[in-house]
């Protein structure tokens, strides 16, 4: 019986100490100290040792049992150990690497150019006042004197949504819903967003961007808008730009022109920039249109207002040289690295 146990003794360390795993020591523990294993087996023959002799075979199972136990443990803690110390010089950090170089992007033309306006009539103390893209008719039609059968309401022109909504076609909805507020004066503008329904080509865009603006309070006259989209196109272009003021039409508006600056390239002598006029066109304004100040709740009589429309993407297209509307809707940042 000693002789047997010595053996089971033996062969269980043998097995242990050549086993590479976890998972190993688990079958080994089994196959002797599990209910079928070979040590349990010893103690079931104990039946067939003499009464005398069971106490000190009895011990001897419970030594040889403790010794594989403790056998067991102590190479779990050193599997454990080596699996940790392999793992810490697989995941070593190498602090001599270069750094990844960051990736900063660019701003686009069109977000300089809104900066800049933003700047320029911010400083003249207006606020910046955006609005919702999906406006009523109401508002982006009606409140604005431009009635059904208009032109500029057909759908070859604008996004409809059903009869009431579109996608705004201007940002002058914003100016209808800041009027009917009812808080005055205002000085505001309202960069965002339009949209029409165009082909795309050099100069067009389904989606572009509009700046627009609105001054309202007694005694405004166009020699306030005069002096003031002055004083924005020098801030703009440079200080010697001079200003032109055309007759135009706009149904918010009356009366209402259109505003040429000096060309900046030749200083108005006449170059391919300007076609050989001197002079480039700029933005639409005019004085608010009576009905309009009425539909959005202000007096006429007491008040009065002009109102201007710039587009973002024809100033940024002039002021940065971009010949293709296209270069701005691609987000190539080896073009917009440039400006
Ligand atoms: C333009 C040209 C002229 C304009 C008018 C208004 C409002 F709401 F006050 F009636 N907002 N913007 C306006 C006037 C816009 O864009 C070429």
């Amino acid at each position: 019986m000693k002789e047997q146990l010595e053996k089971i003794k033996e062969e269980a360390v043998r097995q242990i100490e050549a086993s590479d795993a976890l998972d190993r020591l688990n079958e080994i523990r089994v196959a002797y100290l599990g209910k079928k294993g070979e040590l349990t087996g010893v103690l079931k023959g104990m039946k067939n040792v003499a009464p005398e002799d069971r106490p000190k075979v009895g011990q001897m199972v419970n030594e040889v049992r403790e010794m594989i136990e403790a056998k067991l443990e102590e190479t779990k803690q050193a599997l454990a150990k080596k699996a940790r110390e392999a793992q810490m010089k697989a995941e070593v950090i190498d602090v001599t690497l270069p750094a990844r170089k960051a990736n900063v992007g660019h701003r686009h033309p069109n977000t300089i150019a809104l900066e800049e306006l933003e700047r320029i009539f911010t400083g003249m103390g207006y606020e910046v006042v955006e609005g919702p893209e999906i406006e009523y008719d109401e508002y982006n039609f009606t409140k604005l004197n431009i009635p059904e059968g208009h032109p500029a309401k057909d759908e070859q022109d604008t996004f409809y949504i059903n009869k009431e909504i579109v996608l705004r076609t201007q940002t002058s909805p914003v100016q209808a819903r800041t009027m009917e507020k009812g808080k005055l004066p205002i000085r505001m503008i309202s960069p965002g967003r339009v949209f029409r329904s165009d082909e795309v080509d050099a100069t067009h865009s389904p989606s572009f961007h509009q700046v627009e603006g609105l001054v309202i309070d007694r005694n405004i006259t166009f020699a306030d808008l005069k002096g003031t989209l002055a004083e924005f196109a020098r801030e703009l272009f440079g200080e010697d730009t001079k200003v032109k003021f055309r007759p135009h039409h706009f149904p918010f508006t009356e009366p209402s022109a259109e505003m040429d600056v000096s060309c900046f390239k030749c200083g108005g002598k006449g170059c391919r920039f300007c076609k050989g006029t001197g002079w480039i066109e700029i933005l639409g304004c005019g004085m608010v249109h009576p009905h309009v100040l009425e539909m959005c709740g202000i007096d006429p009589e007491a008040y009065t207002g002009f109102a201007f429309g710039v587009g973002l993407e024809r100033i940024a297209l002039l002021k940065y040289e971009i010949d293709d509307m296209r270069l701005l809707y691609e987000n190539d940042v080896r073009f917009l690295r440039q400006f």
